[in-house]
């Protein structure tokens, strides 16, 4: 009897609706080729979903997730409904409800990508940002004071737990011991005196359990200054949630653009699902003009695979992606003229 993998789909707002329709379409066929089952089960939890029923998605969603082997994200956001109701009425719940601490956003130089930094050629931008995701700066944690009055004030307090950030400085560090023994730590200890000078020094400790792998960090501003200069310096890069969320935004744009860059919401210990989504969003602009790159959620749903036990679809699929970058068709974003259906069919057929 073949295997059959339960996913929960949200294809969310705006393109995550155009591009999830292309994930599925290749995981389905890859499962085909592969000898196993996709389930699918859609939800319509989203914007639209909001302006029907007052909230993102029931209140007993999370308990509707819970039983599948992973949830498949498109992308959430749009006009109408405030960024943060959005976000925290359910991209954030599930993070935080499966405990997906580990946030991995890996970023290659594909074939056929052109970067907008001068001289790069394929490969030589090869890095895995590793993101805490459950705490830190994203937080509902304070107040306003003397809110309407001169001496109005806004409070808001990010908490990093010991837990929370020795589990996701080894994270990282075990990553690194299969790549290129490198851990490149963010931080803003000159700054904000109190919880990056903490994170420093759980990182220093860190490090010791690991003597193979060469370490350095960077504050902020210098880092994304020196991912644009030297994108080739670097191996895995571990940050905070709001560090994570702006390098893994800038270093797939160094290496060409956003719309290829998957996410994989982990919770390694897999008592939970995990989630994986690409990491653009819902680009209002472009949804449902049948232009938007289908690759960062395509990529996505392969690192699915390779979680839930399939790396050789897995990694097919990821053949696939590279051969439909390198010789067409391509969305305009990436040099060509082809829509989002015609490149999603494409890598369906290289497999
Ligand atoms: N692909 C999911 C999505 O819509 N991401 C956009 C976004 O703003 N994400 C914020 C985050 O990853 O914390």
């Amino acid at each position: 009897m073949s295997t059959t993998i339960r996913i929960a789909s949200i294809p969310g707002d705006g393109i995550g609706k155009d591009v999830m329709v292309e994930g599925i379409r290749v995981l389905d066929a890859a499962a085909t080729k592969f000898g196993f089952r996709m389930d699918w089960k859609h939800f319509d939890w989203s914007c639209e979903y909001y302006a029907r029923h007052g909230a993102m998605m029931p209140a007993d969603g999370i308990d509707q997730l819970r039983d599948f082997d992973s949830v498949y994200l498109g992308a959430v956001g749009f006009p109408g409904v405030p960024d943060h109701i959005s976000l925290w009425g359910l991209l954030i719940p599930i993070r935080r409800e499966f405990d997906q601490y580990a946030n991995i956003r890996p970023v290659y130089l594909m074939p056929g990508v052109k970067s907008p930094l001068a001289g790069r050629e394929p490969g030589s931008i090869n890095m895995m940002i590793v993101r805490e995701n459950t705490e830190g700066e994203y937080g509902t944690q304070g107040r306003f004071e003397n809110r309407g009055t001169e001496d109005e004030r806004v409070i808001g307090e990010a908490t990093f737990t010991r837990k929370g950030v020795d589990r996701i400085l080894r994270y990282a560090f075990e990553q690194a011991m299969t790549r290129g023994r490198h851990v490149t730590s963010a931080t803003k200890s000159n700054g904000l005196a109190i919880t990056m000078p903490y994170w420093d020094e759980r990182f220093a400790l860190m490090a010791r359990n690991y003597p193979e792998v060469r370490t350095d960090q960077f504050h902020i501003d210098i880092l994304t200054a020196q991912f644009v200069r030297n994108p080739d310096w670097f191996d895995v890069v571990v940050g905070s949630n709001l560090f994570g969320d702006i390098l893994s935004d800038l270093a797939p744009a160094c290496a060409g653009t956003i719309a290829i860059a998957p996410s994989a919401n982990l919770n390694p210990e897999r008592i939970h699902p995990s989630m994986f989504e690409p990491v653009h969003g819902s680009a209002p602009d472009i949804a449902g003009k049948g232009i938007a790159n289908p690759v960062g959620q395509i990529w996505a749903g392969s690192m699915m695979l390779d979680h839930l036990g399939q790396p050789e679809a897995a990694a097919a699929i990821m053949r696939a992606i590279e051969t439909v970058l390198a010789e067409g068709p391509r969305t305009p974003d990436v040099g060509g003229k082809a829509t989002t259906v015609e490149m999603g069919k494409a890598i369906a057929s290289a497999l």
